[in-house]
């Protein structure tokens, strides 16, 4: 196992941050069975097999997410935020939005918290067959464990859903 030493050496460098982390993942059952990377909640929304590719990269104190997908529902518009924790069997596991300066007041509703400058938010918007990119910079990084995944909410969908029903989830080691 050549590579085992690389990586030991990596984990006892614990004060450094990588610049930069990429995840490709497609999305299938949250089953609880099998460990997945990303999850769907509504297939009609986010059919299984939809790949997602997010590169988060930290420079300067500051961060960019990028999201690209692939196989979503044509001609769509997903509001996406870093959740606090990761992805589970329960579209509420990824817990509420993590925020640079945490509202004292939870579940937060103030906008002078839960905007898109003290949260991480994109819009996914897809093209006729089912594809988008989206990215977004912030003047922070975030703390070290405090985020753990990008959410997929069912934005404007016209099948009954409430907006912001979660559709899907991706982990990501922000
Ligand atoms: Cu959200």
């Amino acid at each position: 196992m050549p590579a085992a030493p690389t990586l030991a050496a990596l984990a006892l460098l614990p004060a450094t941050v990588l610049p930069c982390t990429t995840v490709e993942a497609t999305f299938d059952r949250p089953d609880g069975i099998a460990p997945v990377t990303a999850v769907s909640f509504v297939p009609e929304a986010v059919p299984y097999g939809a790949t997602a590719r997010v590169v988060v990269e930290r420079a300067g104190g500051t961060t960019t997410v990028s999201m690209e997908v692939d196989g979503l529902t044509p001609d769509h518009t997903y509001p996406v935020h870093a959740h606090v924790r990761g992805c589970g069997t329960a579209p509420g596991d990824s817990g509420p939005h993590y925020q640079d300066v945490p509202d004292p007041v939870q579940p937060s509703t103030d906008p002078g918290y839960a905007n898109d400058h003290n949260e991480l938010w994109l819009t996914l918007r897809t093209d006729s067959l089912g594809r988008a990119a989206a990215h977004s910079t912030v003047a922070w990084e975030f703390r070290p464990g405090g985020a753990g995944a990008l959410v997929l909410h069912a934005g404007e969908d016209g099948q009954g859903h409430s907006l912001a029903q979660r559709v899907g989830c991706v982990n990501v080691d922000f």
